[in-house]
């Protein structure tokens, strides 16, 4: 758990008020710069921009502050650790700091109390597997082919090893990489998709999203809780990997946590003993459905089931927190916590919620996009809140320009967002466009975020945003094109409920769709779409087996095993 002492913040200001990105208003944003605390009362600043707020405060005293600098600049010249902390189907309203009500999220709320929390961050897709292929290769899942849908556990294709993920970015300059959690970029023949073709040196978790097997007689919450529903019929049951071995099938779920943490543990420190610098990609699963926690938090939320795998969850990152501290690297280290895509609403209030943002995971709404998304790190980022517009796209070549990797060749949809993090500066993103989670290149982008602006050209229901209230959200809310588009301004409304437009057309409005179309055509002509890794189809035989050759298959892939051997 964090402390209270390094998390004790006095004397916040408030957050600045919102700020435009369109260039009209660039003058407004210039004067609504993020504000940032003063500082951090408790806290050691020995990097980064530290020796500047020292000597701006004139408390302490010369030689200390001379020793201090120095430490600065031996320190300068390693690369920075990263640790990504991906949250699955978390949405922008689950989080105690993004204004939920009950949800019991201490360290994560202290997190966001010590750094830069995003107001206005997106993942690039409203599902799982392009999400996550955007955000390892920093580019928009169409050009890797990561397209329609996710994978299952038989999907002949994967993400096409010819993509340059984060991990492999940062191996050029001698990291130790790691991932732990749930990987969903493809499996493919033996194993070919997995994450240790892909630049990471090590994997422990499961290869896709752990309701793709059945589950209706495993345990989700100790003592004896069944995983609610039947999770997916016709699969093998969901293995545990070490690298490119099953080493669990089934899964225990509430082993799941302290295995992951144990072996985060072991990776860090052993980084931190051979002098490496180290990225952690830690895609924990928690909160997509079938929630599932360990006994030490079964039962102890304010939420229910959904509750008590946040609060897990916020307890990892907390976990996570006090082992860099415990290791001495927190203040080398920039910690990101984003989630991968909106919550599934149609688990009712066992999923999560949007919180003011409509609709959810499946939709190219807000609540389908826009994200939670917390940056730490203490000494070089200063506590406060970013409106300005950023995304997963931009985490590889945040990541590459701190480490100074060399940036891959290929396109890149996503910005540095250095000048953001650390100098309170604007992104250098005016602009963030929408794909369903089946995307056709005859039909382009759904949705154009445009500064403060949003236009939906298409709008469509999914299965993944029933139940709300707002029929809008739901599958029966079939593929709708808008001529003109709906227009929102997203600052002045963010549940998208008052169309711009729906008065008629002002001047000023006008002006603004034809920006936006420009962009839109300017964008589209230059997309190229991959091939589609989900149309090369499902081969039973492919699923993870841990009694290769077994017959009856699916059911005879289930291994006896008593604990998650990690040796
Ligand atoms: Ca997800």
């Amino acid at each position: 758990m964090v402390s209270s002492e390094t998390g004790a913040i006095k004397g916040r200001h408030p957050s600045a008020p919102s700020s435009s990105r369109t260039q009209k208003d660039t003058q407004l944003q210039e004067q609504n710069r993020v504000q940032h605390l003063p500082y951090i009362e408790g806290r050691k600043m020995i990097g980064g921009n530290s020796c500047s707020i020292l000597a701006v405060s004139r408390l302490i005293p010369g030689l200390l502050l001379s020793v201090l600098c120095l430490v600065q600049v031996l320190s300068a010249a390693r690369p920075p650790n990263f640790v990504l902390f991906f949250a699955d189907d978390l949405g922008f309203g689950d989080l105690g700091c993004y204004g939920h009500p009950s949800s019991l999220t201490s360290n994560l709320d202290l997190l966001a109390a010590g750094g830069l929390r995003f107001t206005d961050f997106y993942s690039s897709c409203s599902v799982c597997s392009p999400s996550r292929a955007a955000l390892l290769t920093g580019r928009y899942q169409t050009r890797s082919g990561i397209y329609p849908g996710v994978f299952y556990p038989g999907s002949r294709g994967g993400l096409p090893l010819s993509e340059i993920t984060i991990a492999e970015v940062l191996k050029m300059k001698g990291y130790a990489t790691a991932i732990i959690g749930k990987w969903h970029l493809g499996f493919g023949v033996n194993g070919s998709f997995l994450p240790i073709q892909q630049g990471f040196d090590q994997f422990l978790g499961v290869p896709y999203s752990h309701d793709q097997g059945p589950c209706q007689n495993l345990t989700c919450f100790p003592p004896h809780t069944k995983c609610f529903g039947m999770c997916d019929q016709g699969n093998v049951l969901l293995p545990v990997f070490l690298n490119q071995k099953i080493i669990q099938q089934p899964v225990k779920f509430p082993d799941l946590e302290p295995s992951y943490q144990e072996f985060a543990w072991k990776f860090i420190s052993n980084s931190v003993e051979r002098k490496l610098p180290f990225f952690l990609y830690y895609a924990s699963h928690h909160t997509h459905y079938p929630q599932f926690a360990s006994g030490e938090f079964s039962g102890k939320s304010l939420r229910g089931p959904f509750g008590d795998a946040l609060m897990e969850l916020d307890a990892s990152v907390g976990w996570l927190l006090q082992s860099l501290r415990n290791l001495g690297v927190e203040n080398d280290t920039l910690l990101l916590f984003i989630s991968d895509n909106g919550p599934e609403t149609m688990r009712m209030s066992r999923g999560g919620s949007s919180g003011l943002l409509k609709c959810g995971k499946g939709t190219t709404y807000e609540g389908g996009m826009r994200v939670p998304a917390i940056a730490y790190w203490p000494g070089k980022i200063l506590p406060g809140v970013t409106h300005e517009l950023a995304s997963t796209l931009d985490i590889l070549p945040t990541l590459a320009a701190l480490s100074e990797a060399p940036i891959p060749n290929v396109t890149l949809d996503g910005y540095d967002l250095s000048d953001v993090l650390f100098r309170g500066g604007k992104s250098k993103q005016n602009v963030m466009f929408f794909y369903p989670p089946s995307p056709k290149k005859q039909l382009g982008v759904f949705a154009v975020r445009y500064g403060k602006y949003k236009a939906h050209f298409f709008t469509q229901g999914s299965f993944n945003s029933e139940t709300t209230p707002d029929k809008d959200c739901h599958v029966t809310a079939f593929l709708a094109y808008h001529d003109p588009p709906l227009l929102f301004d997203l600052e002045a409304d963010p549940s998208e409920n008052y169309n711009l437009l729906a008065g008629g057309m002002e001047p000023e409005y006008l002006q603004i769709l034809k920006e936006i179309r420009a962009e839109k055509e300017n964008f589209e002509s230059k997309m190229v779409f991959g091939e589609s890794q989900m149309g090369k189809g499902i081969d039973p035989s492919l699923e993870p087996c841990c009694n290769p050759g077994c017959f009856p298959r699916p059911f005879c892939c289930h291994c006896a095993s008593d604990s998650l051997q990690q040796e």
